[in-house]
């Protein structure tokens, strides 16, 4: 299988992030690249190539421009007011101010577009962001062209990210970008499934009044974890995407036997739904050694749940989204991508 691989996704390198009431190391570190780079190359998995450059107009059929001129101009702006530590929003609309006209200042405007304060925005941030949608696409691209199944090594993440809000560490959503290209050069139909811990609640969110991507997600229930808003079982969509969004939330403590028959579940409504592509939101923050997650999945599970994917029988396209036990990181990844290759 082919790697999508760019040293631009190192560019952001944040100092903090906002945990437990401390500010503490990223645990979406750079080092997460390299490590699954080397488990790439160890298990000769295939080829590794850099991404082309496909520009904003794939980032502005999801994103709003708005927004993406705030991420690019937020760390200039930032710095340009003096600021001794990194950009983090710390201010929001509420319920009982829903900030109906979006600020000037720009903490004000951090907490418009910010979703949490756990995702700062630092140097090369931007940067890396580009360089995450241009993998995904590169990857989207080679499973249409070839019908061959494509990994792009994406960071930062991207399920988070909403139509204007970043957050969960994630700016652009990639895997959205992906779906959507693919829809723009020529499918009816795209599934995104979504393996990471977290619910995808940028995903549902861009896709939620659509029948073109069906969109599903195993994760933690929203009702103990992150992102607590979003993600519950009776979200299945609005107007004509009715039904064409399940969530499949399970209980902190998850192990493989019952993640894997919700997994079943709904590989089973991607054969139904008629779809012509998957892509895969792979996170592999489902182990049970990951430090901010709650599922109990081991590294020999990563692979059954790779011969499960290929069950399909679809070109599809992973992109990395999660994980953070960062040790195991590459071996996880490289066992869902050799699974669905055995
Ligand atoms: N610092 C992804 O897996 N947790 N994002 C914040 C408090 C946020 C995870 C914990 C988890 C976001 C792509
Ligand atoms: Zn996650």
């Amino acid at each position: 299988m082919l790697t999508f691989h760019s040293a631009a996704t190192q560019q952001r390198r944040a100092r903090t992030e906002l945990d437990g009431g401390v500010l503490v190391t990223p645990y979406e570190c750079p080092e997460r690249v390299d490590l699954v780079l080397e488990r790439v190359r160890r298990t000769a998995l295939g080829e590794v190539r850099e991404p082309d450059d496909f520009g904003l107009e794939p980032v502005l059929a999801i994103h709003d421009r708005d927004y993406v001129d705030f991420l690019a101009g937020c760390w200039d702006e930032w710095q340009s007011l003096g600021r001794q530590g990194e950009a983090i929003a710390w201010i929001w609309p509420t319920r009982t101010m829903p900030g109906d006209v979006i600020p000037e200042h720009l903490d004000g405007r951090l907490g418009h577009y910010a979703l949490s304060a756990d995702t700062s925005i630092c140097e090369g941030t931007i940067e890396s962001a580009q360089a995450s949608k241009d993998i995904a696409l590169s990857a989207v691209r080679h499973s249409l062209t070839t019908g061959e199944p494509a990994f792009g090594l994406c960071r930062p993440p991207g399920h988070h990210a909403a139509t204007d809000q970043f957050g969960g560490y994630c700016f652009f959503n990639n895997a959205a970008i992906a779906a959507q290209y693919a829809l723009d050069h020529g499918l009816g139909r795209v599934a995104v499934l979504d393996i990471d811990f977290h619910h995808g609640n940028g995903t549902q969110q861009i896709f939620y009044e659509r029948d073109d991507v069906l969109f599903l997600s195993l994760h933690g229930d929203p009702r103990q974890c992150f992102p607590y808003f979003l993600g519950h079982a009776e979200e299945t969509g609005r107007g004509k995407g009715e039904g064409f969004n399940a969530n499949y939330p399970l209980p902190p403590g998850t192990d493989f036997a019952t993640w894997a028959s919700a997994l079943d579940d709904a590989l089973a409504r991607i054969r139904a739904a008629g779809c012509e592509l998957l892509v895969v939101s792979l996170g592999v923050d489902a182990f049970e050694n990951d430090p901010i997650s709650e599922f109990k999945l081991t590294s020999d599970d990563f692979s059954e749940v790779g011969r499960r994917l290929a069950g399909l029988g679809l070109p599809t396209t992973f992109l990395l989204e999660g994980g953070y036990a960062v040790e195991e990181i590459g071996i996880n990844v490289v066992n869902v991508l050799s699974g669905f290759e055995a």
